[in-house]
């Protein structure tokens, strides 16, 4: 019998019919190995490492602070671009700020940020289960760094047929850096990081780029701490019914963005946090400075009274900072 239209909608599930089914939680499953990206990534790592060796023995001081310069502005690209903004529309940003929120987020190359955003907006809409490319019930190798060696789960790319991308594929900014992604991501990410200390105060080509891929690695790394280690071990102030946690050590070293727990309940409030300005969140001090000239606006927050009656209700007893509030 020929395919007809009625047919053909029993086959293809509505967004209806996907939101009902909650999908399965490490289920059984073959892995496709991407052997390129098991080279890449091997090659990536043991030229970080050689990096690292370069910065304590050969590297001049000035290849050193640039690059660790270049590590933060990576690392704002990726709190402030990719994830606050574009993925959770937790505040506005005037084109200036975008232009230069997407240069910092290039500098990271943590794929394209269109990219970025989809699985983004997929690990919120069904964090910890198959639909979720990181899916951190797989443990902590996969939802650090195994996701990206494989294929990713056939849930992840049927549901994620019906995100909501139209703002992310309407953004002149964001289309311009996925047009263009591999000239630009090569130039900004490895080649003008490694010609400019090697131009300017005649750094060595060997250090200059080794270094850069430290760098490279690190912003990396830390990144993915957020997907394993901030879904792993912590505690959880505002809802212990969710697998995210606050881990202080990785909001630190993230840029504000271990404060886990909080921001999958609220991930729409631009600090990412229950308190935005303090030293562990300098995405958020990046986020003020810019409001401060009006190139950001709307920035958007959790009312007090909302926190605490949601955190008396279904939090786990502790405070923001991991101490039980009975004591
Ligand atoms: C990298 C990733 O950078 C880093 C992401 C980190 C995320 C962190 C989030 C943390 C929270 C925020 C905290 C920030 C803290 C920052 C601190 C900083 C110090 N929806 O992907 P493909 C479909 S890795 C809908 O190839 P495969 C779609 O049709 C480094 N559909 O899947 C797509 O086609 P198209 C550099 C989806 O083939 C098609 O599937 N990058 C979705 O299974 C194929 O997509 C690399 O090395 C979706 N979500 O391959 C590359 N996803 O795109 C690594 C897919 O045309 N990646 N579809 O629409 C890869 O090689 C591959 O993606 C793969 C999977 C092998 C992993
Ligand atoms: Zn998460
Ligand atoms: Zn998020």
């Amino acid at each position: 019998m020929p395919p007809n239209s009625t047919q053909e909608k029993c086959i293809e599930p509505s967004e209806a019919t996907m939101e009902k089914l909650v999908p399965p939680q490490a289920a059984p499953r073959e892995y496709k190995i991407v052997y390129r990206n098991i080279i890449t990534f091997g090659y990536g790592h043991l030229a970080a490492m050689y990096g690292l060796y370069l910065a304590v023995t050969a590297a001049c001081w000035s290849t050193i602070f640039f690059n660790y310069i270049l590590f933060v502005l990576a690392a704002i690209g990726v709190t402030a671009g990719a994830h606050r903004l574009w993925t959770h529309r937790a505040y506005k940003a005037k084109m200036p700020l975008q232009i230069i929120l997407m240069v910092m987020n290039t500098l990271a190359f943590q794929n394209t940020a269109i990219d970025w955003v989809r699985d983004h907006r997929m690990h919120h809409r069904y964090s910890d289960t198959d639909a979720d490319p990181h899916n951190a019930t797989r443990g902590f190798f996969y939802s650090h760094v195994g996701w990206l060696l494989v294929r990713k789960h056939e849930e992840v790319k049927k549901r994620g047929q019906f995100i909501d991308m139209s703002d992310i594929y309407a953004n002149p900014v964001l289309r311009f850096q996925k047009k263009y992604a591999l000239p630009f991501i090569g130039s900004v990410c490895y080649l003008l990081p490694t010609i400019i200390p090697m131009y300017f105060w005649g750094e060595t080509l060997n250090v200059a780029w080794h270094m850069c891929l430290f760098r490279y690695v690190m912003n990396l790394h830390i990144t993915f701490l957020v997907n394993s280690a901030a879904h792993l071990w912590g505690y959880k102030p505002y809802d212990e019914h969710i697998q995210p946690v606050q881990n202080e050590a990785v909001s630190f070293i993230a840029f504000g963005e271990g404060f886990h727990n909080y921001h999958h309940v609220y991930p729409w409030d631009y600090r990412t946090a229950e308190l935005g300005n303090n030293k562990l969140n300098v995405s958020t001090l990046f986020i003020d400075f810019f409001a401060k000239i009006g190139w950001a606006y709307d920035l958007k927050t959790v009312p007090q009274n909302i926190i605490d009656a949601r955190a008396e209700r279904t939090g786990d007893g502790t405070d923001l900072w991991g101490r039980r509030k009975d004591n």
